[in-house]
């Protein structure tokens, strides 16, 4: 063995240890998610043992997830009729691969449809290709993609229509949603970004490690809307999210139709 294959196993070891490593004490709020994750994995739902993901295609340093199926994925479902499982791989020609992953929600629910990948990954660049259709104006609906250990480091892309008064304050228009990029603590950041509805857009959440610590950029369609310097760094690592989530704060009322995304893939590329 060379020099040369030595030095990646060291590196891909000491990657993996680094991912591994957590020392975070979790508040009570975070055991609402965490403990569903945990449920769900034991329960083995949407398949796959939570080691090496089988289903990822390494292309030019990265994992690629493109939808062609499910395999890996998990069911991260909160709210009501958890094991309800709302999500199926369909067809769809502005995809390279003709494949997508639609995920719904049903009107008048506070449903919480989501799917994760279990293995954690750490500074990186993270990206979603998701299609926004138009939503129910104030409707309490939320596309997502988001990244999570615990409530206390977690980075999302939550995009729905808003309320009313946060429609105002932004300016939407009448095709534009609003997109919410916050990291919920640590220090806790929020902003709003409109984005057009109807669209495919690509979601970035880049993490780079600054003195210790990750400095994250979320970036829509190449532009960097939002960054922010984190107080922690790749001793957190995250399980990567999409979901659709009826959620109060994005709106003024329950939802008043079905909503929905498509998800062409999810993108890692470690750095
Ligand atoms: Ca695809």
């Amino acid at each position: 063995m060379n020099y040369k294959y030595v030095f990646i196993i060291i590196a891909a070891c000491m990657f993996v240890t680094a991912c591994r490593g957590s020392d975070s004490s979790p508040s009570h709020e975070e055991e609402s998610l965490e403990a569903a994750v945990d449920t769900l994995d034991d329960a083995g739902t949407d398949g796959g043992d939570s080691q090496v993901p089988e289903s990822a295609k390494p292309s030019e340093n990265a994992l690629v997830w493109n939808f062609a199926d499910k395999k890996g994925w998990h069911n991260g479902n909160q709210g009501p009729d958890v094991d309800v499982v709302q999500s199926e791989i369909v067809d769809n020609a502005d995809c390279d691969d003709g494949k997508a992953l639609k995920i719904w929600t049903n009107a008048g629910t506070a449903e919480r449809k989501k799917v994760y990948m279990p293995e954690e990954y750490a500074a990186g660049r993270y990206e979603w290709r998701v299609f926004l259709p138009a939503m129910g104006l104030n409707d309490r609906a939320l596309v997502a993609g988001f990244l999570y250990q615990d409530d206390t480091h977690e980075l999302d892309f939550e995009i729905g229509s808003g309320t009313a008064k946060s429609r105002a304050a932004s300016g939407a228009k009448a095709d534009e949603l609003l997109c919410y990029t916050t990291c919920q603590d640590n220090p806790w950041t929020q902003k709003i970004t409109l984005i057009k509805s109807n669209m495919w857009h690509i979601l970035v959440i880049d993490l780079h490690v600054v003195n210790d610590r990750y400095s994250v950029k979320w970036l829509v369609d190449g532009v960097v809307i939002h960054e922010q310097q984190l107080e922690f760094g790749i001793e957190h690592a995250f399980k990567i999210f999409c979901s659709i989530e009826n959620l109060n704060f994005i709106g003024d009322h329950a939802a008043t139709q079905v909503h929905y995304a498509l998800f062409d893939y999810v993108k890692f590329v470690k750095y």
